[in-house]
């Protein structure tokens, strides 16, 4: 595989890992949310302390409010993740 199409096969394990460990095995609950964030983006919650932060990403990130992230939902918010590092990456050049 190319190292992009090995990127999208990463994510979609990553996602898989989470979602199957409780209730519906293709949609990420809060707790298991969590898990993922804290154990695959330690850099990222170190900026969500708080309960309070965990909770208003979570409300973001559920566009269809059903209280769980589908991987639909999880796609969008590694998206605007990795523009986000991609930005400070880019004005790092300059
Ligand atoms: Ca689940
Ligand atoms: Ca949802």
């Amino acid at each position: 595989m190319t190292d992009l199409e090995t990127s999208m096969a990463t994510i979609i394990a990553v996602f898989q890992k989470y979602s199957e460990r409780e209730g519906d095995r293709h949609k990420l609950k809060k707790s298991e949310l969590k898990e993922l964030l804290q154990e695959e983006l330690p850099g990222l919650m170190a900026h969500v302390k708080d309960q309070a932060s965990l909770d208003s990403l979570m409300e973001g990130l559920d566009t269809d409010g059903d209280s769980e992230c589908d991987f639909q939902e999880f796609m969008t918010f590694i998206s605007i993740v990795t523009v986000c590092c991609h930005d400070f990456f880019a004005h790092e050049d300059e």
